[in-house]
């Protein structure tokens, strides 16, 4: 995991401090890109214990075509509810306490933070428990699953690009067209959070398949972890449906970003030793990836340093 510390002191010692939409600041840079060779072990962050099972689930999510948090709160992954709760506190049926900017006020402000978590706690109730509410608070709009499984044709159809994708791999290797896009410029205001995974691209070459993500935005000590574990995993997901080895995964990012409030963890991590990957493990052979559950995909001979909590910026 030596190309994400090495980006991590490329931000800290040559990034530029300027602020950013959720208010809190960041120290960025723009453009860099990471290689990691799949066949080395499976790239999942040794220097922080990070949580594989979180990022099976939204994978398989994204997979599903699903765009509903009450599907991942089903699965104890709390990572998208801020970005659904956001719509609730902000819509006329809600009337607890006013939650303006409360991503931003709990991280300064212990007694509204308290307040926050009581709102949070009853909405993941509310979503688990009443389908009505779930369907129209649940929904995060037309994100990543939507676009990945059903891109609007604008003819009245929708296109499958998971399925394409695959499709194009088996039938017609050598094409330069192996592309999936979330970004669908007529639908990203209707997002809770624009893609910051945008685009990614498959490449085969000696029975390999190696995949490449453009990714917009990029938190690089919360969200980062996830993104390249993820994709590493959908590259093993896509060639085991092809029928080919995993390869590389490359992840090409523009803005990235260190959020001011997360610098205390970047430098206690960059004094840390990587430790070796582990492996991952995906049992149920006869099932399609389209069919997968989180139990089973595993990780084997995972050994991190301990946890880094730190608070995400909405
Ligand atoms: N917003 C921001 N500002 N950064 C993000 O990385 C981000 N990611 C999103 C949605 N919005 C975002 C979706 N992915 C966590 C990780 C990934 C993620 C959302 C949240 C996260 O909080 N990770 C913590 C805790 C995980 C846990 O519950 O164990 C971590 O320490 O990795
Ligand atoms: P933005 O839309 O203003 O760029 O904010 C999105 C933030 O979320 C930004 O800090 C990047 C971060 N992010 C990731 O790093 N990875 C992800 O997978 C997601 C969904 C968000």
């Amino acid at each position: 995991m030596e190309p994400y510390l090495q980006l991590c002191r490329t931000i800290m010692e040559n990034g530029t401090d300027k602020g950013d939409r959720t208010g809190t600041g960041t120290r960025s840079t723009f453009g860099h890109q990471m290689r990691f060779n799949l066949e080395d072990g499976f790239p999942l962050l040794t220097t922080k214990k990070t949580a594989f099972r979180l990022i099976v689930s939204e994978l398989l999510w994204f997979l599903k075509g699903d765009t509903n948090v009450r599907t991942l709160m089903q699965e104890n992954n709390r990572i998208w509810d801020e970005w659904a709760f956001e719509k609730w506190a902000a819509s006329p049926e809600y009337d607890g306490p006013d939650m303006t900017d409360f991503g931003r006020r709990a991280a300064s402000d212990p007694a509204f933070k308290w307040t926050l978590d009581e709102e949070m706690e009853k909405f993941r109730g509310r979503i688990l428990s009443d389908d009505g509410f779930a369907r129209k608070y649940g929904d995060l709009g037309p994100v990543y699953g939507r676009q990945w499984r059903s891109w609007p044709d604008g003819k009245g159809g929708t296109i499958d690009q998971i399925k394409n994708v695959i499709d194009s791999i088996q039938n017609n290797p050598d094409s330069r067209r192996h592309i999936v896009s979330a970004w669908n410029p007529a639908e990203v205001e209707d997002m809770a959070l624009p893609p910051c995974h945008t685009l990614f691209q498959f490449y085969v070459a000696n029975g390999k398949l190696s995949c490449q993500l453009y990714q917009r935005s990029a938190d690089v000590f919360l969200g980062v972890p996830f993104n390249i574990a993820s994709y590493a995993l959908l590259t093993h997901l896509i060639a085991r449906e092809t029928g080919l080895e995993p390869g590389e995964f490359i992840h090409t990012l523009g803005d990235a970003h260190i959020y001011s409030n997360h610098f205390d963890q970047v430098t206690e991590q960059l004094t840390r030793t990587p430790r070796p990957l582990p492996e991952l493990v995906i049992e149920a052979p006869a099932k399609s990836i389209f069919d997968l559950e989180t139990g089973d995909i595993r990780v084997e001979g995972y050994d991190p340093h301990p946890k880094i909590k730190a608070p995400i910026a909405v």
